[in-house]
Protein backbone atom coordinates (compact mmCIF):
# COMPACT_ATOMS: atom_id res chain seq x y z
CA UNK A 1 0.00 0.00 0.00
CA UNK A 2 3.10 2.43 0.77
CA UNK A 3 3.89 1.79 -2.44
CA UNK A 4 0.74 2.44 -4.49
CA UNK A 5 0.53 6.01 -2.45
CA UNK A 6 4.62 6.86 -3.36
CA UNK A 7 4.01 5.94 -6.50
CA UNK A 8 1.00 8.08 -6.81
CA UNK A 9 2.61 11.03 -4.87
CA UNK A 10 5.32 11.21 -7.63
CA UNK A 11 2.97 10.81 -10.53
CA UNK A 12 1.28 14.22 -8.68
CA UNK A 13 4.89 15.57 -8.41
CA UNK A 14 5.82 14.58 -12.21
CA UNK A 15 2.68 16.05 -13.37
CA UNK A 16 3.22 19.55 -11.79
CA UNK A 17 6.29 19.81 -12.81
CA UNK A 18 4.89 19.10 -16.33
CA UNK A 19 2.58 21.41 -15.93
CA UNK A 20 5.20 24.09 -14.37
CA UNK A 21 7.00 23.54 -17.71
CA UNK A 22 4.60 23.80 -20.25
CA UNK A 23 3.87 27.25 -18.40
CA UNK A 24 7.66 28.55 -18.81
CA UNK A 25 7.54 32.08 -20.28
CA UNK A 26 10.99 30.63 -22.22
CA UNK A 27 12.27 27.66 -23.31
CA UNK A 28 14.63 26.41 -20.31
CA UNK A 29 16.32 23.89 -22.33
CA UNK A 30 17.96 26.50 -24.11
CA UNK A 31 19.64 28.33 -20.85
CA UNK A 32 22.97 30.39 -21.61
CA UNK A 33 25.24 32.53 -18.90
CA UNK A 34 25.84 36.04 -19.38
CA UNK A 35 28.67 36.39 -17.34
CA UNK A 36 30.72 39.37 -16.06
CA UNK A 37 33.25 41.24 -18.17
CA UNK A 38 36.25 43.24 -16.28
CA UNK A 39 36.26 45.55 -19.07
CA UNK A 40 33.76 46.68 -22.20
CA UNK A 41 34.69 45.43 -25.19
CA UNK A 42 36.04 47.96 -28.42
CA UNK A 43 32.84 48.39 -30.51
CA UNK A 44 35.16 47.84 -34.03
CA UNK A 45 32.82 44.64 -35.22
CA UNK A 46 35.73 43.04 -34.48
CA UNK A 47 37.03 40.08 -32.54
CA UNK A 48 40.60 41.29 -32.49
CA UNK A 49 42.03 39.62 -29.55
CA UNK A 50 40.92 36.36 -26.99
CA UNK A 51 40.72 38.44 -24.25
CA UNK A 52 38.12 40.95 -25.37
CA UNK A 53 35.07 37.89 -24.77
CA UNK A 54 37.19 35.48 -23.04
CA UNK A 55 35.26 36.33 -19.58
CA UNK A 56 32.23 35.56 -21.31
CA UNK A 57 30.65 31.90 -22.33
CA UNK A 58 30.34 30.78 -26.31
CA UNK A 59 27.31 29.66 -27.68
CA UNK A 60 27.20 27.95 -31.05
CA UNK A 61 24.30 28.07 -33.13
CA UNK A 62 23.19 26.39 -35.76
CA UNK A 63 26.00 25.18 -38.42
CA UNK A 64 29.07 27.79 -37.47
CA UNK A 65 27.45 30.66 -35.86
CA UNK A 66 29.29 31.51 -32.70
CA UNK A 67 27.58 34.00 -30.02
CA UNK A 68 29.60 35.49 -27.30
CA UNK A 69 28.46 38.13 -24.68
CA UNK A 70 29.74 39.35 -21.57
CA UNK A 71 27.88 42.12 -18.96
CA UNK A 72 30.37 45.40 -18.30
CA UNK A 73 30.40 48.56 -16.66
CA UNK A 74 30.84 51.90 -18.32
CA UNK A 75 29.05 53.94 -16.44
CA UNK A 76 25.93 52.04 -17.00
CA UNK A 77 26.18 48.03 -17.43
CA UNK A 78 25.79 47.31 -20.87
CA UNK A 79 25.38 43.82 -22.54
CA UNK A 80 27.75 43.44 -25.33
CA UNK A 81 28.24 40.88 -27.99
CA UNK A 82 30.18 39.53 -30.65
CA UNK A 83 28.31 37.36 -33.31
CA UNK A 84 30.25 35.77 -35.45
CA UNK A 85 29.13 33.65 -38.76
CA UNK A 86 31.13 31.74 -41.15
CA UNK A 87 29.42 33.29 -43.83
CA UNK A 88 31.97 35.12 -46.78
CA UNK A 89 29.45 35.92 -49.24
CA UNK A 90 28.67 39.65 -49.58
CA UNK A 91 25.07 39.85 -49.98
CA UNK A 92 22.94 43.04 -49.35
CA UNK A 93 20.20 41.09 -47.60
CA UNK A 94 22.04 39.01 -45.09
CA UNK A 95 20.60 39.67 -41.96
CA UNK A 96 21.49 39.23 -38.48
CA UNK A 97 18.70 39.48 -35.96
CA UNK A 98 18.50 39.75 -32.30
CA UNK A 99 15.26 39.50 -30.03
CA UNK A 100 15.03 40.22 -26.20
CA UNK A 101 12.29 40.03 -23.85
CA UNK A 102 13.33 42.29 -21.12
CA UNK A 103 11.52 40.09 -18.25
CA UNK A 104 11.73 36.99 -19.35
CA UNK A 105 7.95 36.69 -19.29
CA UNK A 106 7.13 35.19 -22.91
CA UNK A 107 4.00 34.91 -24.65
CA UNK A 108 3.06 33.82 -27.66
CA UNK A 109 3.15 36.98 -29.58
CA UNK A 110 5.95 40.12 -28.90
CA UNK A 111 4.93 42.18 -25.48
CA UNK A 112 5.42 45.91 -24.98
CA UNK A 113 8.50 44.90 -22.90
CA UNK A 114 9.87 42.62 -25.91
CA UNK A 115 12.61 43.97 -28.83
CA UNK A 116 13.65 42.70 -31.73
CA UNK A 117 16.77 44.37 -33.61
CA UNK A 118 17.46 43.79 -37.31
CA UNK A 119 20.73 44.05 -38.48
CA UNK A 120 21.24 44.32 -42.78
CA UNK A 121 24.01 44.41 -44.75
CA UNK A 122 27.85 44.46 -44.08
CA UNK A 123 30.29 46.85 -43.15
CA UNK A 124 30.38 50.32 -42.99
CA UNK A 125 26.52 50.24 -45.29
CA UNK A 126 25.02 47.91 -42.59
CA UNK A 127 21.58 49.19 -41.79
CA UNK A 128 19.77 48.70 -37.97
CA UNK A 129 16.13 48.79 -37.37
CA UNK A 130 14.45 48.22 -34.12
CA UNK A 131 11.05 47.13 -33.41
CA UNK A 132 9.15 46.82 -29.96
CA UNK A 133 5.97 44.35 -29.39
CA UNK A 134 2.72 45.73 -29.14
CA UNK A 135 1.06 43.00 -27.41
CA UNK A 136 -0.01 41.14 -30.43
CA UNK A 137 2.61 41.81 -32.98
CA UNK A 138 6.10 44.22 -33.84
CA UNK A 139 5.83 47.84 -34.38
CA UNK A 140 9.04 49.68 -35.69
CA UNK A 141 10.53 51.56 -33.27
CA UNK A 142 13.27 54.15 -33.55
CA UNK A 143 16.99 53.09 -32.66
CA UNK A 144 17.75 54.16 -29.32
CA UNK A 145 20.94 56.78 -29.42
CA UNK A 146 24.62 55.33 -29.88
CA UNK A 147 24.99 55.94 -26.35
CA UNK A 148 22.07 53.41 -25.62
CA UNK A 149 22.89 51.39 -28.64
CA UNK A 150 25.31 50.68 -31.06
CA UNK A 151 26.90 48.35 -33.04
CA UNK A 152 29.55 47.34 -35.80
CA UNK A 153 29.82 45.01 -38.53
CA UNK A 154 32.87 43.87 -40.51
CA UNK A 155 34.62 41.06 -42.97
CA UNK A 156 37.46 39.67 -40.37
CA UNK A 157 39.15 36.93 -38.51
CA UNK A 158 38.99 36.25 -35.52
CA UNK A 159 40.18 33.84 -32.53
CA UNK A 160 37.17 31.49 -33.81
CA UNK A 161 38.67 31.34 -37.31
CA UNK A 162 41.36 33.11 -39.15
CA UNK A 163 39.35 33.07 -42.69
CA UNK A 164 37.83 36.69 -42.81
CA UNK A 165 33.99 36.18 -41.96
CA UNK A 166 30.96 38.18 -41.23
CA UNK A 167 30.26 39.30 -37.66
CA UNK A 168 28.34 42.22 -35.64
CA UNK A 169 29.47 43.57 -32.55
CA UNK A 170 26.71 45.64 -30.39
CA UNK A 171 26.49 47.20 -26.83
CA UNK A 172 23.37 47.61 -25.19
CA UNK A 173 22.79 49.50 -22.13
CA UNK A 174 21.23 47.06 -19.67
CA UNK A 175 19.91 50.25 -17.63
CA UNK A 176 18.59 53.11 -19.65
CA UNK A 177 15.40 54.10 -19.61
CA UNK A 178 14.94 57.07 -21.40
CA UNK A 179 14.56 55.16 -24.67
CA UNK A 180 11.51 53.15 -24.33
CA UNK A 181 10.46 53.92 -20.72
CA UNK A 182 11.24 51.03 -19.46
CA UNK A 183 14.95 49.04 -19.79
CA UNK A 184 15.45 47.21 -23.00
CA UNK A 185 16.90 44.07 -21.48
CA UNK A 186 16.61 43.08 -17.78
CA UNK A 187 18.71 41.34 -15.33
CA UNK A 188 17.72 38.25 -16.68
CA UNK A 189 16.34 37.75 -19.86
CA UNK A 190 14.67 35.96 -22.88
CA UNK A 191 16.64 35.69 -25.85
CA UNK A 192 16.76 34.50 -29.82
CA UNK A 193 19.74 35.08 -31.88
CA UNK A 194 19.30 34.76 -35.47
CA UNK A 195 21.57 34.98 -39.02
CA UNK A 196 19.98 34.75 -42.42
CA UNK A 197 22.67 34.24 -45.44
CA UNK A 198 20.90 35.42 -48.61
CA UNK A 199 22.80 33.40 -50.73
CA UNK A 200 22.07 30.33 -49.72
CA UNK A 201 18.66 30.93 -48.17
CA UNK A 202 19.82 29.34 -44.91
CA UNK A 203 18.88 30.33 -41.02
CA UNK A 204 21.09 29.70 -38.47
CA UNK A 205 19.61 30.39 -34.65
CA UNK A 206 19.57 29.97 -31.20
CA UNK A 207 16.73 28.87 -30.31
CA UNK A 208 16.62 26.74 -33.53
CA UNK A 209 13.44 26.02 -35.06
CA UNK A 210 10.67 25.72 -34.27
CA UNK A 211 11.46 28.91 -32.35
CA UNK A 212 10.86 31.74 -34.40
CA UNK A 213 11.43 35.43 -33.61
CA UNK A 214 7.21 36.46 -33.03
CA UNK A 215 6.83 33.82 -30.03
CA UNK A 216 8.95 34.57 -27.25
CA UNK A 217 7.67 31.77 -25.23
CA UNK A 218 10.25 29.67 -27.78
CA UNK A 219 12.90 32.09 -26.60
CA UNK A 220 16.08 31.10 -24.66
CA UNK A 221 16.87 31.97 -21.22
CA UNK A 222 19.87 34.05 -20.13
CA UNK A 223 20.69 34.32 -16.62
CA UNK A 224 23.95 36.37 -15.41
CA UNK A 225 26.79 35.41 -13.16
CA UNK A 226 28.98 38.02 -11.06
CA UNK A 227 32.18 35.93 -12.08
CA UNK A 228 34.21 35.60 -15.48
CA UNK A 229 33.34 32.13 -17.52
CA UNK A 230 35.07 28.96 -15.59
CA UNK A 231 37.81 28.06 -17.36
CA UNK A 232 36.52 24.57 -18.18
CA UNK A 233 32.73 25.40 -18.81
CA UNK A 234 33.36 25.53 -22.02
CA UNK A 235 33.91 21.78 -22.48
CA UNK A 236 30.22 21.27 -20.58
CA UNK A 237 28.44 23.05 -22.79
CA UNK A 238 29.79 21.37 -25.68
CA UNK A 239 28.54 18.29 -23.89
CA UNK A 240 25.01 19.68 -23.23
CA UNK A 241 24.74 20.93 -26.75
CA UNK A 242 24.06 17.27 -27.80
CA UNK A 243 22.42 18.14 -31.21
CA UNK A 244 24.99 20.55 -32.26
CA UNK A 245 27.19 20.58 -35.29
CA UNK A 246 29.97 19.04 -34.35
CA UNK A 247 32.34 21.55 -36.54
CA UNK A 248 30.46 24.09 -34.55
CA UNK A 249 30.96 22.55 -31.36
CA UNK A 250 34.76 22.29 -32.08
CA UNK A 251 34.46 26.51 -31.83
CA UNK A 252 33.25 26.04 -27.95
CA UNK A 253 37.24 25.29 -26.89
CA UNK A 254 39.21 27.81 -26.15
CA UNK A 255 41.87 27.25 -28.60
CA UNK A 256 41.78 29.77 -31.26
CA UNK A 257 44.86 27.71 -33.32
CA UNK A 258 42.57 24.70 -33.27
CA UNK A 259 39.29 25.94 -33.90
CA UNK A 260 41.24 28.01 -37.04
CA UNK A 261 42.66 25.16 -38.32
CA UNK A 262 39.06 23.17 -38.30
CA UNK A 263 37.68 25.93 -40.50
CA UNK A 264 40.33 26.16 -42.79
CA UNK A 265 39.66 22.64 -43.72
CA1 LIG B 1 35.79 44.49 -30.79
CA1 LIG C 1 26.06 36.03 -47.41
CA1 LIG D 1 8.19 39.94 -22.42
Amino acid sequence: MKKIIALFVCIVTLSLLLLAGNAAAYNAAFTHTDYQGSAMPTLDGKYTTNAEYSAGASLGFGTDGVFRDIWASSGNVFENFILETMDTTDDATDSYTICYDSNADGGSTPKTDDFKIVITGHGASATVAWFKGTGTAWATAATPAATIFDFKESLATSPTSSTPHYMVEAKVDKQDTTAFGAVIIGMEFGMRIAYTDASTGTTQAWPPAPATADNPDGWGYVPYSMEPVPESLSTVIILALSSFAVVAGAVLIKKPKTIALKFNR
